[in-house]
């Protein structure tokens, strides 16, 4: 059975949230960070870089919550959580997903752990005030891009594995001065992904109550 080695709200939240889209029997492993078991010697033989999440499928290990996304939509193809190869859905599938990915969620982690960035303490302050504020911008980009197609979902009619993404990313925001849900298309967008059963389960399945966002 799959495995997802998770901590509540962290990465792994998108992957389990299509696990549940997709109805595959899947096993959550708790890696609790409160106690730091991510860097402990069990975790990093599956993970060496010491991060959330790992998901174990069978022989597969793998890491990067992107490269874990795009595993169970290739393995499901009939759930077509990502549009067909070649197509000009794909293409903008990942730009979206490795904007996502490498973009704002990089960013995010500025925001979230200033202190690996500076070991000073005004510094690290800064440094987080100004990862928010790009944050914000890009955030203010996406709800552009929603605004611009019209469509419920970020590729537009149809859901597909950056909802998930674009949702966990949206939730991260939830204590920022002006966080996503305050865009009015992205709000209208974040509040038809969170009444989806699946989500709900998987913040379930994680002890996270509501507001999700
Ligand atoms: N790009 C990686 C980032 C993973 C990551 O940084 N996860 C955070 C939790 S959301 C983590 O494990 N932080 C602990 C640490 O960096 O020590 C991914 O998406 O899998």
């Amino acid at each position: 059975m799959i495995e997802l080695y998770y901590f509540p709200g962290n990465a792994n939240l998108a992957p389990h949230i299509l696990l549940e889209e997709l109805g595959v029997p899947h096993r959550l492993v708790l890696v609790d960070r409160g106690v730091a078991a991510h860097k402990s010697a069990a975790y990093l033989e599956l993970n060496p870089h010491g991060r959330l999440p790992t998901l174990v499928d069978g022989d597969l290990i793998l890491f990067e919550t992107a490269a874990i996304c795009l595993h169970l939509a290739d393995t499901h193809l009939a759930a077509h959580l990502a549009p067909a190869l070649g197509s000009a859905e794909r293409a903008h599938f990942y730009k979206w997903l490795i904007y996502l990915t490498n973009t704002v969620q990089a960013e995010l982690l500025i925001y979230f752990y200033p202190e690996k960035w500076s070991v000073d303490p005004a510094e690290a302050g800064r440094l987080k005030q100004r990862a928010e504020a790009r944050v914000a911008d890009m955030f203010d980009h996406i709800e552009a891009s929603l605004a611009a197609h019209g469509g419920a979902f970020l590729l537009g009619e149809t859901y597909s594995a950056v909802d998930p993404y674009l949702f966990m990313l949206s939730r991260w925001t939830r204590l920022m001065t002006r966080p996503a849900r305050v865009r009015p298309v992205l709000g209208r967008y974040l509040a038809g992904l969170a009444e989806r059963p699946a989500l709900q389960r998987a913040f379930a399945a994680e002890g996270i109550a509501a507001p999700f966002y």
